[in-house]
């Protein structure tokens, strides 16, 4: 009776729901699957599923449907669909999918797939510089172009995954570059033969990856599972895989992972609890005491937490989830955003926060940039909500300068060569600007418009700092090539929504106006 009454009423609650807005999973897959993937399991969109949707509440899952993410590819779905039909869509993401999603070694192992070696490759295959090539991510159509950074000449373009998103990370002697896409393929290329070596997937929905100082091991950051992928960069098997969670085993999403070069180490951020998570890449590395764990449900000491050694653990404790690190240049220090409003500092080195920023407007920290300016330490950072770069006093944490721009922006350059720093305006109705400030003064000195209408993002410099280039983010778009010194176009080349450059001296040397 009892089960007849509820199928009986479950019924009903599904005919009402179609009546009022349609099938919730069937408008999933016309209007979201293409990006969040057909079993939800993310794609260039996070995952949908309520384990991913944790903090997020539904009313606030509607706001996003309804008017797009800032930031992000999410578009507003205002326009397209009716109010009934986004609460639809709402309570099917919340449903629990039948089957768990999980991704393990076994899954990991499984899908490796190795191409013919290119162990035979002695030298490079061309005449260009191998240090000077420009590695360029074309998401418009999904493929990578290999380009000589001394010529502009193009090498080589070969398809790649779906959305790759992050920088691509090279091996110490610029060799090798790895890849990754959102939904968790890692791809590995060799530079000097220009073939792909292999590829395997790490994770459901991945984040970002970091290689050790001694490109033996490459660090994947996922969001889905939560873990955190250790790859032996040589044939791409499993190394380690970390499950992570809080000291109290509260499961957390990786945000990002990155190499702290002058520690020997990977620093990651975490999602969803407030620790931040260093691992030694070093196998000498000194033991790291963990100190008590307590357990408060059981109210008593659960034991003593101590590693060595090569992925050695070490959990540093910070007053709430941070994420999108900036770090200085000696990696002392990172400042991490906590919830968009305020930059935390973190001394890695006694292992806690000592100073709070107050900076709303979402600041993409992460794409910030250091300088030395009258002698002083400082770093800029643009804000994704908002038109302006705030200049940060590194001596003293303190907000040195707040430079206007005509709109928010998402990244930042400069090179030791240049006297110049590059931002984009990202975001709004000036996408198609580009600001150079002059790193003596801290004024904007000039305004570039690459393709009037056209988004002007992302700059690079070559290996002497000599050009800066910009992409034209569209899908019939440009990288065009400036000259750092006159700032007048040079050359432009035709590709396919550019979304990102990556100079191989630049990122091998860790030079102080790129990302890392
Ligand atoms: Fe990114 C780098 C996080 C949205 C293009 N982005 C990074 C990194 C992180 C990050 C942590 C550093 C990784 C690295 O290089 O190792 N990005 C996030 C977000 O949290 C955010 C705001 C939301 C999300 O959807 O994940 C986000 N990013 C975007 C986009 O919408 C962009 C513009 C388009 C896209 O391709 O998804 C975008 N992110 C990029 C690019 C880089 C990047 C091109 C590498 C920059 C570099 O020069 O190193």
């Amino acid at each position: 009776m009892r089960h007849w009454l509820s199928s009986f009423l479950f019924t009903i609650l599904l005919v009402s729901n179609a009546w009022a807005g349609g099938d919730g999973k069937a408008l999933y897959q016309e209007h979201c699957a293409s990006c969040h993937g057909e079993t939800r399991l993310g794609g260039t969109g996070p995952a949908l599923l309520p384990s991913n949707l944790g903090r997020l509440r539904a009313k606030k899952a509607g706001g996003v449907i309804t008017q797009g993410r800032v930031g992000t590819q999410m578009p507003a779905f205002k326009d397209t669909l009716s109010e009934d039909e986004i609460t639809s869509l709402v309570s099917f993401i919340y449903e629990h999918p039948t089957i768990a999603p999980s991704w393990k070694k076994a899954d990991i192992a499984a899908s490796r797939n190795m191409a013919a070696s290119t162990a035979n490759v002695t030298a490079p295959t061309y005449k260009a510089d191998p240090l000077n090539l420009f590695v360029v991510v074309e998401t418009g159509d999904h493929h990578a172009t290999i380009m000589d950074g001394d010529t502009f000449d193009l090498l080589t373009r070969f398809p790649t995954r779906f959305a790759l998103h992050g920088g691509p990370k090279f091996t110490p002697d610029g060799r090798y570059v790895f890849f990754m896409s959102r939904d968790g393929w890692v791809m590995k290329y060799d530079l000097w033969a220009l073939a792909v070596v292999g590829e395997v997937r790490a994770g459901i929905n991945s984040r970002n990856i970091a290689i050790s100082k001694d490109g033996k091991h490459l660090a994947v950051a996922n969001y889905l599972p939560h873990t955190l992928v250790i790859l032996d960069t040589t044939d791409l098997t499993v190394e380690k895989i970390f499950d992570v969670a809080d000291r109290k085993k509260n499961s957390s999403r990786v945000s990002a992972v990155y190499q702290a070069p002058q520690r020997d180490s990977f620093i990651a951020a975490l999602k969803d609890v407030p620790e931040i998570w260093e691992i030694a890449t070093d196998p000498n590395a000194e033991p790291v005491f963990e100190g008590l764990v307590h357990s408060h449900e059981k109210g008593m000491v659960e034991g003593l937490a101590s590693s060595k050694g090569l992925f050695a653990l070490r959990r540093i404790e910070v007053p709430e989830p941070l994420d999108d690190f900036f770090f200085d240049p000696q990696y002392r220090n990172l400042i991490g955003s906590a919830r968009g409003k305020a930059a935390v500092v973190v001394n890695l080195n006694v292992g806690r926060d000592i100073a709070r920023i107050p900076l709303p407007g979402l600041p993409h920290l992460g794409s910030g940039i250091a300088w030395t300016y009258k002698g002083r330490k400082i770093m800029a950072t643009p804000h994704l909500k908002e038109g302006r770069l705030t200049v940060i006093d590194m001596s003293d944490w303190s907000v040195l300068k707040t430079i206007e721009t005509k709109g928010p922006g998402f990244f930042m350059r400069s090179h030791e060569n240049t006297p110049y720093a590059w931002t984009d305006v990202f975001f709004g109705p000036n996408k198609d600007l580009l600001h150079v400030i002059d790193k003596r003064t801290l004024e904007i000195v000039k305004t570039l418009q690459p393709a009037p209408g056209k988004t002007a993002a992302h700059i690079e410099f070559d290996r002497d700092g000599s050009h800066a280039i910009a992409s034209i983010w569209e899908k019939d778009g440009a990288i065009v090539i400036y000259d750092a010194a006159t700032l007048e176009e040079v050359k432009r080349i035709p590709m396919s929504k550019p979304s990102g450059k990556y100079n191989v001296w630049n990122k091998i040397t860790f030079s102080e106006g790129t990302s890392h």
